[in-house]
């Protein structure tokens, strides 16, 4: 008899598991969070929708860069993965002025030491892309490092290996969002080694949780722009004057359907695949 899983893990809103010594299961549950707070109300269909696109873009990066995906859930929700060393780093990369990068950047004119040009707006397209490396903070709020930093955490060479990797990735998955309707202003990578030491990327790929969805059709550099995903959400959470902490307020059915829908139809748009075909053969996305 196979052994139940152990849990190891926990993220905001997924769960890992060991299988055995070699494989995890990453479990994405339908939970949403907003300001850092997970709400009380699931968004039905969230961590499917979730797994997908994350298996999707393993599937199609795999000549930029090994990942750890090894298989879909007949779940649909979750990912057997490759138990892998982590790297100590938050592998971000921007395309867009957004976030604590534009924070940094009204402060200091720059973002995890890389200067930039005067003059930019909040959610500007930046000249090209840019690393901006964090790590996990003990208060559990990422902290921006420079490169030196970065390459003292996981040596230079690894340190250059991840760069270019990270920014690869985001050209390949950004140009493919953007002719779609999407753009990806940012994204979080988090990266292992296999026991070769062969760089390998792992955790979750261009999901809406891990980067800043954005609608194309309403891009305005200048302020702050709609989420793809949770703006339904946020708007809601506003409206009721909440103070953005620990519990967040329940949901109601409207806004719980209208972000079902928004979730769905990035899936739908990054894949090509309707999402009822996903539900029935998750394997779809990898093909
Ligand atoms: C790993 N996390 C963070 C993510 C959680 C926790 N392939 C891997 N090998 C070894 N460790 C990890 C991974 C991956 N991915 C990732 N912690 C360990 C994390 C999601 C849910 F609970």
């Amino acid at each position: 008899m196979p052994e139940a899983p152990t849990h190891v893990g926990s993220g905001k809103v997924r769960e890992l598991y060991a299988l055995d010594d070699e494989r995890l299961l990453l479990v994405a549950s339908d939970r949403i969070s907003t300001f850092d707070v997970v709400l009380p109300t699931d968004i039905p269909d969230k961590g499917r929708v979730l797994t997908g696109l994350s298996a999707f873009w393993f599937a199609r990066t795999r000549e930029l860069c090994a990942n750890h995906l090894l298989g879909v859930g007949d779940d649909a929700r979750s990912l057997e993965c490759r138990r892998l060393e982590m790297l100590p780093l938050e592998c971000v990369v921007r395309g867009y002025l957004a976030g604590s990068g534009w924070k940094d950047y009204l402060r200091s004119g720059s973002t995890s030491g890389r200067v930039l040009p005067a003059g930019l707006a909040e959610s500007e397209r930046l000249p090209e892309p840019i690393f901006t490396p964090s790590t996990k903070a003990v208060t559990g709020h990422d902290e921006n490092i420079d490169a030196a930093r970065a390459a003292e955490l996981v040596g230079a060479k690894r340190f250059r290996e991840v760069e270019a990797t990270s920014l690869a990735l985001y050209r390949f998955a950004a140009e493919h969002a953007a002719e779609r309707g999407i753009l990806i202003a940012d994204t979080k990578f988090e990266f292992g080694l296999d026991q070769d030491g062969r760089l390998v990327l792992a955790d979750e790929a261009f999901t809406p949780d891990s980067s800043r969805f954005w609608p194309a059709d309403d891009y305005a550099p200048g302020g702050p722009q709609p989420s793809f995903d949770k703006q339904f959400v946020r708007d809601y959470c506003e409206s009721l004057g909440w103070d953005k902490t620990y519990p967040g307020p329940e949901l109601p059915a409207d806004v719980v359907e209208g972000t079902r829908e928004r979730y769905v139809e990035a899936f739908e748009r990054l894949t090509g695949v309707p999402f009822a075909d996903y539900l029935v053969d998750p394997e779809v996305v990898l093909r």
